[in-house]
């Protein structure tokens, strides 16, 4: 009998959405699960915040799950992925919420924890009511008595907090508590633990939490299951390939760079390189690592005419510079992330990267290079200011 009417439940949910994913996909256990046990996380992050540092919070709140599962315990909880609105740097995507699908391989997502996509949570039901949302922010002093202690609760004030629910209308929360929060991410079970009952459990500010442990296996686990979408990955070796002409994995025949210039170049004068500077650093490196590199290509956020100085001071060396132009299709297609992130494939491939110090999108790249298995000496390399100090970039080098 009890078979029986499994097996009604699974074909019942086996949809190509939420239920089939969630419910029925693994072997034994899930089939047979009550569906109003199921559980999940949603989180937002500060709008300000850039798309390469929302990866981070991915993974914070990506492992935090997975580690619990791993020690046996909440297994009915999924993670939500929350879609791309609105972000800051896009010029053109303002509008319509963007599916992680988009940028990401989210079978690969899926392989690593129980993530869902917000469409798929509303694939059925109309509207969804979050049982508690959870508003963290900072602590009025976070060295408190000089030293930076794990701790949260209970908010008596709360920060101006703007829902926007990434443009959802039919998204509302039955009540909003304010947390102060420091420390690392699993301390949001206890707060989950306020309320055992909740079902759909919301933080906004995902950035506060920390990582429990970074650059370990574990965040390298991760990572790795964090790989680009079919499309992008092919157009950016059909790119490598063509212009660069390079047909494997790990290029030897170019150098690629991350500039990060807009809001970096702004408020970060001292810390960034002139035009001329950055030609002489990539002219220094090449000679250095290998004189035959003539191909230089530039990812960058900087407005065209000063990315045509950078290329008329690289000529000058004798380099021939290249970086990717998206035809109108092209971002009617990939949209401002996408493109982004075929620049940082781009760069991921070539025989040795420099990067912005400081930058979360040049972070991503060193990760990439890593997981591909380059030599970290061509990895972790940064543009230097003109004159002063130059600090050593971090190497976070990967561990299988
Ligand atoms: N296409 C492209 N976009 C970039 C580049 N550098 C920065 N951007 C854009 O500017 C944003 C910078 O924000 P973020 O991802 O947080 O990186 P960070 O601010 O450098 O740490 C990126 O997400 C891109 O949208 C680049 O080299 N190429
Ligand atoms: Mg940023």
């Amino acid at each position: 009998m009890r078979s029986v009417f499994t097996i009604i439940i699974c074909v019942l949910l086996q949809t190509p959405t939420l239920n089939s994913d969630i419910y029925c996909d693994s072997e034994n256990e899930t089939c047979t699960r009550d569906i109003s046990g199921e559980k999940f996380i949603f989180y937002d992050v500060n709008p300000p915040e850039g798309f390469n540092l929302r990866r981070d919070v991915y993974m914070r709140f990506a492992i935090m799950l997975a580690e619990a599962k791993r020690n046996g315990r909440k297994r009915n909880w999924h993670l939500v992925l929350p879609p791309w609105h609105n972000l800051y740097h896009w010029k053109n995507d303002k509008s319509d919420p963007i599916p992680w699908s988009s940028f990401f391989d989210t079978v690969l997502l899926k392989s690593y924890t129980s993530v869902v996509e917000l469409h798929e949570v509303f694939s059925n039901i109309q509207e969804l009511k979050i049982d508690r949302l959870y508003v963290l922010q900072n602590y009025p002093n976070a060295f408190e008595n000089g030293d930076f202690t794990e701790k949260w609760k209970v908010a008596d004030t709360c920060n101006n907090y703007e829902r926007s629910f990434w443009g959802y209308k039919n998204i509302s929360v039955k009540e909003e508590i304010c947390i102060n929060f420091q420390g690392k991410i699993s301390q949001l079970w206890d707060v989950i633990a306020l309320h055992p009952a909740d079902k759909h459990v919301m933080f906004s500010h995902g950035e506060i939490p920390l990582h429990d442990t970074y650059g370990t296996k574990t965040y390298w686990d991760c990572r790795r299951s964090m790989v680009f979408n079919k499309q992008l990955i092919e157009k950016s070796e059909q790119y490598i390939s063509k212009y660069l002409n390079c047909h494997t994995k790990l290029c030897s025949n170019y150098l690629s760079v991350h500039w990060r210039r807009q809001d970096f170049a702004q408020y970060r004068k001292n810390k960034v390189p002139s035009i001329a500077g950055t030609a002489r650093q990539i002219d220094k490196a090449i000679k250095n690592f290998n004189s035959y590199i003539y191909k230089v290509y530039v990812a960058t956020d900087a407005p065209f005419s000063v990315l045509r100085q950078l290329e008329t001071e690289l000529t000058y060396y004798g380099y021939t510079v290249f970086y990717y132009l998206p035809s109108d299709d092209d971002i009617e297609t990939f949209k401002d992330g996408g493109l982004a992130i075929i620049d940082q494939i781009i760069c991921s491939h070539a025989a040795y990267f420099i990067g912005t110090h400081e930058s979360t999108f040049t972070y991503r790249i060193q990760e990439e290079r890593e997981i591909l298995g380059f030599y970290s000496t061509t990895t972790f390399n940064r543009f230097c200011p003109d004159k002063g100090q130059c600090e050593k970039p971090s190497k976070w080098t990967i561990v299988h």
